[in-house]
C-alpha cells in the first residue's frame, strides 16, 4: 500500500513538474524572455565587416579628459556642465572623418551621439542640453550620416543608458546614494523618446548601447527596450550593453544566453576566440577614449595585429579614436590608420569575410579562413620555419606568402614542416596562405602550441 501511495505520489509531482517546468514557474534563466530577433544574415554581414571606426567626442575634449568619467573628478562638476558653451569644433568636416575610416579599411562607424554626461551631440527636442545650444549648433550626428551614406560606411551610434547630468536618473557618478526625488520611469520615456528620434532622422545600422551596469537599470528594461528599438527598426543591429551580462574590461566567462542584446563587446582587449556568438572588442587608438593632449598612440604593428587577432577570434574591432575640441583628428591617427588601410589593401583578402580558425592564435601566429584557403598570420618578421598540426582528410594544395613567392611545405607524422624566406615580404605582418582542396570552414579547431 506504501509503495503504491509513494509511486502514485511519484507520478503526480513528474507530472507537475512537467506542466509548471514548461510554464516557467521553474525557469531559472532571468532572461527566459529575451531572445535576439536579428537574423543570422543580418548578424553574419555584420561580422563580415570586421574593422570599423569607434569615435568618443563631445565637448569634454576642451579639457583633454576622459569623457564623461572625468565629471566631478579631473573637471569640476560647474566646469564640466559648461563646456558646451564654449564647444565650437569649426574646422569639423564629416567627410573628412568619414574618409579618414575609409582609407583606413573600415566599414562601419560608430559615434558617442550622448556619454555619460549627457550632452547629446544632435538636436534633440527632448532636451535643451545639445549641440544647438553651444556656439557651433551644427548636427555633427546628421553630418556624419549622411557622409557615411555618401562614401558607403554604415553608419552606427553610441548611446548611454546612464546619464549622470540627467535629473530624473538616480545616479550621478558622485560617491552618493540613489537621489530619490529620481524618476526612472520619466527618464525611460526621455529615451525611448530620444532612441525613436535618432532612429526617424538618422536611420542608424546599429546601436551601441554602454552604462547599463548601474543599480538603476534592470536586465527587464533592457529586453523590453530591446523589443521597443526592434519594433521601430526591424532589422535594426544592437549591441549586449542593455543587459547585465557581457564580457566588457571583465576577465570572468559570460553566459551568452543571459545576454540582452546581438553581440558581446569585450572592451580594451581581443576577445576570447568564439564561433558561436558574435562579437566586437572595442579598442583605443592611445591610452583614452576621448582626445589626450600628446596621449601615446599604439604602434602600427600593435595596430594592425590587433585586427589580425580580432579577425583570428572571430571578432569585429571597433577602433577608437578621439577628435580633438577643433574638429579634427589628429594628424599622427590620421597617419596611422591610413597605413592600416595600405596593408590592409594588400592583406585583405585575409582579414574581411573571414572566419576565426582553425588554428586557435597562439604568441607567434594566429589563423583566418575562407573558402579553400586558410591564413596563418605570423606576428614576427624574423620567423624562419613553423611547425603546424596538419588537418585530417584535408590536402594543402599550394603554399605562399600573401604579396610574396610560394613556400615549401612538408608533411610528416601529422605536421606541416614549412620554410620560410629569410626576407618576408611585409615588414610590419605577414600572411602565410595554405590552399586546400576543400573548404577551410569544415576543419576543426586546432590547439597547435608556439613552436
Ligand atoms: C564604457 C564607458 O564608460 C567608456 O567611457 C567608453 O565609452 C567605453 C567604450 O565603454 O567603459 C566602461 C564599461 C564598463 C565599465 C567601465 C568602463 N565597468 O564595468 O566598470
Amino acid at each position: 500500500m506504501y509503495r503504491i501511495m509513494t509511486k502514485y505520489l511519484q507520478q503526480v509531482l513528474i507530472i507537475w513538474f512537467l506542466i509548471f517546468s514548461t510554464s516557467g514557474v521553474f525557469a531559472q534563466d532571468k532572461n527566459a524572455g529575451f531572445r535576439s530577433t536579428t537574423s543570422k544574415e543580418i548578424m553574419d554581414e555584420f561580422m563580415s565587416m570586421r574593422f570599423g571606426m569607434f569615435i568618443h567626442w563631445g565637448p569634454v575634449t576642451l579639457r583633454g579628459t576622459e569623457i564623461g568619467w572625468s565629471r566631478g573628478h579631473e573637471v569640476p562638476v560647474s566646469d564640466y556642465d559648461n563646456l558646451y558653451k564654449e564647444f565650437n569644433p569649426v574646422l569639423f568636416n564629416a567627410d573628412e572623418w568619414v574618409k579618414t575610416a575609409k582609407d583606413a579599411g573600415m566599414k562601419y562607424l560608430t559615434i558617442t551621439s550622448k556619454h555619460h554626461d549627457g550632452f547629446c551631440l544632435w538636436p534633440s527636442e527632448h532636451t535643451e542640453y545639445d549641440i544647438m545650444a553651444s556656439p557651433f549648433k551644427k548636427d555633427i550626428v546628421g553630418e556624419l550620416a549622411k557622409a557615411c551614406k555618401k562614401h558607403d560606411i554604415k553608419f552606427c551610434m553610441y548611446f548611454t543608458i546612464l546619464d549622470w547630468h540627467d535629473a530624473n536618473y538616480p545616479v550621478h557618478n558622485d560617491g552618493k546614494a540613489p537621489d530619490p526625488d529620481a524618476d526612472m520611469s520619466k527618464f525611460i520615456v526621455t529615451i525611448k523618446n530620444q532612441l525613436k528620434e535618432v532612429i526617424t532622422n538618422y536611420d542608424p545600422y546599429m546601436l551601441w548601447f554602454d552604462g547599463q551596469w548601474e543599480s538603476p537599470w534592470t536586465d527587464d528594461m533592457g529586453i523590453d527596450l530591446y523589443n521597443y528599438l526592434k519594433g521601430l527598426k526591424k532589422d535594426l543591429i544592437i549591441n549586449n550593453r542593455l543587459g547585465k551580462e557581457m564580457t566588457a574590461i571583465h576577465s570572468k566567462e559570460v553566459d551568452y544566453r543571459k545576454m540582452v542584446g546581438d553581440f558581446d563587446t569585450p572592451e580594451q582587449k581581443v576577445g576570447n576566440f568564439n564561433l558561436d556568438f558574435p562579437w566586437e572588442s572595442c579598442i583605443t587608438i592611445g591610452t583614452q577614449w576621448a582626445w589626450k593632449p600628446n596621449d601615446k598612440l599604439k604602434t602600427l604593428q600593435e595596430c594592425i595585429q590587433t585586427l589580425i587577432k580580432t579577425a583570428s577570434g572571430n571578432g569585429n574591432l571597433l577602433f577608437n579614436v578621439g577628435p580633438m575640441m577643433d574638429g579634427r583628428i589628429e594628424q599622427r591617427q590620421v597617419d596611422l590608420l591610413k597605413q592600416m588601410g595600405d596593408w590592409l589593401k594588400v592583406y585583405g583578402e585575409s582579414i574581411y569575410g573571414t572566419k576565426g580558425g582553425p588554428y586557435m592564435p597562439n604568441s607567434i601566429f594566429s589563423s583566418t579562413r575562407k573558402d579553400n584557403k586558410v591564413f596563418v598570420h605570423l606576428f614576427d618578421a624574423s620567423i624562419e620555419k613553423l611547425i603546424l598540426p596538419a588537418f585530417s582528410g584535408v590536402k594543402v594544395l599550394k603554399s605562399s606568402l600573401m604579396n610574396g613567392k610560394s613556400v615549401q611545405l612538408k608533411e610528416t607524422d601529422g605536421k606541416y614542416f614549412i620554410k620560410l624566406p629569410s626576407q618576408l615580404p611585409d615588414s610590419v605582418s605577414n600572411v602565410l596562405v595554405l590552399e586546400l582542396d576543400k573548404n577551410a570552414n569544415g576543419i576543426p579547431i586546432i590547439h597547435a602550441e608556439s613552436k
